[in-house]
């Protein structure tokens, strides 16, 4: 798996090790185009790490969509995590009633020199403050139920319900197809 992320390879750790799937872990960036789309940033960072001679992977793009704010910050989200973090996106809902928002995480992956790209999906709202300490990025500020953070939960119960348990599910299912 490539990312800068380690808390993504804790999450994709956890589901595949219990499948028996092992992965490593190989900490690289590849440039994201700027696009609206995050298969579309997954789909030419496939092909950056292709032209790298990298073979059998996969890469992980993920973002938080919220509703009010027409999407945002969607695929800017590393970029506003980095510089306004959770307190400047909380900042910039105060008084907004509707909360509800969307975390994508689109899943590239190469295996055998075929290309697979599944997009899961959790919706949920944006919490008034930050709580929990578990998770990463916006998890203190996500809840799927309204009332608990993604930083609250356990790692079984986000991977359970989280967009990312989604790709990951999505993607095996893909896979299983092939075989
Ligand atoms: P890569 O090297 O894999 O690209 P990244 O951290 O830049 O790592 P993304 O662009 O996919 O990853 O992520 C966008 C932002 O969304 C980033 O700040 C992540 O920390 C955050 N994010 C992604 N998945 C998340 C999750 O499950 N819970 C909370 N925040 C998440």
């Amino acid at each position: 798996m490539i990312t800068s992320n380690p808390g993504k390879v804790k999450e994709y750790r956890e589901v595949l090790t219990a499948l028996g799937i092992e992965t490593e872990h190989l900490h690289m960036t590849y440039d994201e185009v700027q696009s609206s789309d995050l298969e579309e940033v997954v789909s030419k960072g496939m092909e950056e790490v292709r032209r790298k001679g990298i073979r059998d992977f996969i890469i992980d793009d993920s973002g938080l969509f919220i509703d009010s704010l027409g999407g945002f910050p969607g695929v800017w989200s590393a970029y506003v995590q980095k510089t306004i973090g959770n307190r400047g996106v909380l900042k910039l809902m105060e008084c907004v009633e509707d909360r509800r928002a969307e975390f994508r995480c689109c899943i590239g992956c190469d295996v055998g020199g075929r290309t697979t790209i599944v997009t899961g999906k959790c919706r949920g709202l944006i919490l008034p403050e930050e709580a929990g300490c578990g998770g990463f990025g916006f998890d203190p500020i996500f809840s799927s139920d309204g009332e608990t953070s993604f930083a609250d939960i356990a790692p079984e119960t986000k991977n359970r319900i989280s967009h990312r348990g989604d790709a990951i599910r999505l993607l095996l299912a893909e896979l299983g197809k092939e075989n």
